[in-house]
């Protein structure tokens, strides 16, 4: 319908034999405890709404298309890098796109959200969905990353929602305040509701080993519903197959693990050893280096409200921030959770900027 930017052919153009330039990077050297420059600064949410060039190109295509559109995906994760020169590209994409693959019907409404036309409520419907044998549904973020590659001069951050925050929308059909429905099943039919996380783990491994065979140098597992469990039920739905995913990443590819409610789970998100952990803004994150030592990378944390300070405040809060993490070699600049659709350009410079000069 619309033209589509120039297609890409990047299987022919990259060239194996180069290490990428992203190699010794900020990035992956905090998440390996060892970088003594200043933090690397990437943002959840840098490559979305509040973006002007991306408000632009999202009046042409629909949400779900340009998620298909291997072009469209290198475009938009280029955005950020052009606009602000961060230390890390995040790939765009969603973490819907598996129950999507699944064929439960996934649709993206202004002002509403996501909606599975097919919701999952039964241990039998458990039972119809697909296991990941063949990936081809999701073949367009492979080529996405490919068509990527040679234009990125910074580590590119693949992802997937964690099992229970990707379980929490094929059950409730959409965004949820009080996931009743998820966890009146989990509390019900605890079987039946693992059978239905096993079954997101086993795509999700399949899917981040596809990325990491694409060329993705770093992941993160976004758990954006973790705090609605309580603590038995975080270790038993959500941390026992966060676990299963690392254990079946076929190479070492760093991942960061992002919970909302990380300032709880933060320990125990530590013991299952992965190589970065993002916080929300509820910590001093000087405090949780106290209980997790290096080489664990800490992310985070700042208040994403504060963008919508003056620029001054943001400068304040940013350097406020950065000296209680000084010296940390293991430290990784970012938000508590995604920047907000109505975010200026400007306060995001702001802080990036700031750090950067350090
Ligand atoms: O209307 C639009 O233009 C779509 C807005 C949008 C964008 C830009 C959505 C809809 N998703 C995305 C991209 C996206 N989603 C990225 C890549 C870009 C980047 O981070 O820069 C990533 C990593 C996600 C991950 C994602 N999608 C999460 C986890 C992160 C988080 O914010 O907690 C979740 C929960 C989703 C679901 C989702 N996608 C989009 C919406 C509106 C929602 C629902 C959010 C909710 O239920 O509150």
């Amino acid at each position: 319908m619309f033209p589509l930017p120039t297609p890409c052919h990047a299987s022919h153009s990259i060239d194996l034999r180069e290490k990428p330039a992203s190699s010794n990077s900020l990035l992956l050297q905090a998440l390996q405890g060892t970088n003594h420059a200043r933090p690397p600064v990437w943002l959840m949410r840098q490559a979305g709404r509040h973006l002007a060039s991306y408000r632009a190109l999202r009046q042409k295509y629909d949400f779900l298309e340009m998620c298909h559109q291997p072009e469209l995906i290198a475009e938009v994760t280029m955005m950020p890098i052009k606009a602000y020169q961060v230390d890390a590209a995040i790939l765009f994409s969603d973490i819907l796109v598996i129950p999507e693959a699944l064929g439960l019907g996934v649709r993206f409404e202004d002002r509403v959200g996501p909606i599975i036309e097919r919701p999952v409520s039964s241990r039998q419907a458990v039972e119809t969905l697909h296991d990941p044998v063949d990936l081809s549904a999701l073949h367009f973020v492979q080529q996405g990353i490919q068509c990527l590659k040679p234009q990125l001069k910074v580590p590119l951050i693949g992802f997937c929602g964690a099992p229970f925050t990707v379980a929490s929308y094929m059950v409730e059909g959409k965004t949820s305040r009080d996931f009743k429905k998820t966890k009146q099943w989990m509390l019900s039919d605890p079987q039946g509701f693992h059978q239905l996380l096993r079954k997101i783990a086993d795509w999700s491994i399949a899917y981040l080993n596809m990325q990491i065979e694409a060329g993705v140098e770093a992941l993160q597992i976004f758990d954006s519903w973790a705090n609605s469990l309580a603590y038995a039920q975080f270790k038993e739905f959500s941390l026992a197959y966060l676990d299963l995913i690392l254990k079946g990443l076929k190479r070492s590819v760093p991942v960061i693990l992002f919970c909302r409610g990380s300032s709880v789970f933060a320990p125990e998100l530590a013991e299952i050893r992965p190589a970065g952990i993002g916080l929300d803004w509820n910590c001093s994150l000087s405090r949780m280096r106290q209980f997790i030592p290096l080489p664990t990378a800490l992310q985070g944390n700042l208040d994403p409200a504060i963008l919508y300070a003056p620029l001054p405040v943001i400068e304040r809060e940013v350097n406020r921030l950065l000296d209680e993490m000084r010296g940390d070699p293991g430290f990784i600049f970012n938000l508590g959770h995604g920047i907000a659709p109505d975010v200026s350009e400007e306060a995001v410079r702001t802080l990036v900027q700031c750090i950067q000069k350090r």
